[in-house]
């Protein structure tokens, strides 16, 4: 039997796209809206419709913005012209907390999409939050934590493809989903958990072992920086110094001195190189500077050895640790990791909640892993087998950069191996899943490093190519504009 109330929505969207598609779009009125707006998503509410104007790169398009139970925001922009057939959602970074449909760039970003032809939606992933580093709407709220965790990315995908059938009369011809950071983990736990939704996915610095990441390696930074009385030991004035003395060294090992470093691993800068040999001063570090770099380098690891997140600081990373890692100079606001970290353990890490009394400083390296066992089951996107997700035919398209301070790489590069093993070898998984190791990337590219003015990577035309051509990325390329007026690439082959 049709479900009614199905087919009236559908009846009247179709009734809306045919008086906005035979209009021209930009003399449409609100009021054929309102049929938008009544009508019953299932399991959706729309709250508002309107025609945009085209404007700057981006089409004519219909904006609706709805709500999915309990309080997913989401808006969907459709193509009043031009729409290429096809659905394109952008994911979110940290913890989310807002619709930014109009975030700039290529990252989580809604009008990359729309600027392509797509009809593109985003999320606030469940919930509102002052900043992406706001935890405070998790305390005693595991449905939030649930819409975070899981269930915003492939509930928004399941109500806009509704909207997007109803409003072309014909389904998207192919789905695509691109995500960093969080939103990297979001493509990951779509392509585990819900691999239906998507034919294409491009997961981006994945957090995604988030409780390993947020909990245990971020406490693990911050704790090393501190002294007992909690102040900070690294003078963020150096980290400058640490930076030019690691790339001076090793530059040249991959044979281009361009201020890259291909592969971190292989660079054995030690941070005693710059112990002071007499009094503390702006160009050497202390015997304490030295202990906290010798910590953020390496794995994080139990009383026993064990190695509870792998890694650590990559090589190279230092141009960008003042925003993530050892926090601005002249300022005294913790760097991004530590207030990550903070809320994640007060309002999300647990169960029950820690609360607000709860100090990064007092994480237990040999009790509190244990203690996350819940919500990795939430949050972490770690499976290995992605079965369904090839068996449908899905293209999975990672990538890290190499010198992200804040999601550090390795455990992308060990997550890529164990899907390697599980799904059959590496020319096996190759066919369907793919990672790029970018050389001096900072976190999802956001900022483009020394002497750059902007960096510029957007793999999805590979992707597009992988899933409607069959044709597999071999090489992606990242474009830097150099402040000189120079352009440095580098064309990066997969992993
Ligand atoms: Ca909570
Ligand atoms: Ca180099």
């Amino acid at each position: 039997m049709p479900d009614p109330n199905r087919a009236s929505f559908a009846a009247r969207v179709a009734a809306l796209a045919s008086l906005l598609l035979g209009a021209a779009a930009t003399h449409a009125t609100a009021d054929p809206f309102s049929a938008l707006i009544v009508a019953d998503v299932p399991g959706a509410k729309i709250t508002s419709a309107a025609a945009v104007a085209a404007a700057g790169d981006l089409p004519a398009h219909c904006r609706v913005q709805g709500t999915i139970p309990q309080t997913i925001h989401f808006e969907l922009r459709l193509p009043l012209t031009g729409w290429n057939g096809k659905f394109y959602m952008a994911g979110c970074g940290g913890f989310c907390g807002s619709l930014e449909a109009d975030r700039p760039g290529v990252v989580n970003a809604l009008n990359h999409g729309l600027r392509r032809g797509y009809a593109s939606a985003t999320s606030d992933s469940g919930h509102a939050g002052t900043s992406v580093t706001d935890g405070r709407w998790a305390l005693d709220n595991p449905g939030a934590e649930a819409d975070w965790g899981w269930r915003s990315v492939t509930e928004t995908a399941r109500v806009s493809r509704d909207l997007v059938r109803a409003f072309y009369q014909r389904p998207a011809a192919h789905s695509y989903f691109a995500g960093c950071s969080t939103g990297g983990r979001m493509g990951l736990m779509s392509a585990q958990r819900f691999p239906l939704d998507f034919d294409g996915i491009i997961a981006g610095a994945p957090a995604l072992d988030y409780t390993g990441l947020v909990a245990t390696q971020a406490a693990w930074y911050v704790q090393a920086n501190s002294d007992a009385a909690g102040k900070e030991l690294l003078d963020r004035a150096k980290v400058p110094l640490i930076a030019r003395s690691v790339m001076e060294a090793c530059d040249a090992d991959d044979g281009r001195r361009d201020g890259l470093i291909d592969d971190p691993r292989r660079c054995d800068w030690q941070p005693s190189r710059l112990r002071c040999t007499g009094p503390d001063g702006p160009d050497c570090l202390t015997a304490r500077e030295i202990g906290v770099l010798d910590h953020w380098y390496m794995p994080v690891t139990g009383g026993d050895g064990q190695v509870l997140y792998p890694g650590g600081a990559p090589k190279g990373s230092e141009p960008f640790w003042p925003v993530w890692l050892s926090g601005m100079p002249g300022s005294k606001q913790p760097a991004l990791m530590e207030r990550f970290a903070s809320d994640f353990l007060r309002y999300m890490a647990f169960v029950p909640d820690a609360g607000e009394a709860f100090d990064v400083r007092h994480y237990d390296f040999d009790r509190d892993p244990a203690r996350l066992a819940t919500m990795s089951r939430i949050y972490d996107a770690v499976d290995p087998d992605l079965s369904e997700f090839r068996e449908r035919g899905g293209k999975l398209l990672l990538f890290h950069g190499w010198a992200d301070p804040i999601v550090t790489p390795q455990r992308t590069l060990d997550y890529y191996d164990t899907v390697r093993a599980r799904m059959g070898g590496n020319e096996s998984t190759a066919q369907f899943a793919r990672l790029f190791m970018l050389p001096g990337v900072d976190h999802c590219g956001l900022q483009p490093g020394p002497g750059a003015k902007s960096l510029e990577f957007d793999p999805l035309p590979a992707l597009e190519a992988w899933v409607e051509s069959n044709e597999a990325p071999d090489v992606l390329q990242i474009r830097w504009q150099m402040n000189d007026g120079s352009v440095r690439s580098r064309d990066v082959k997969a992993h």
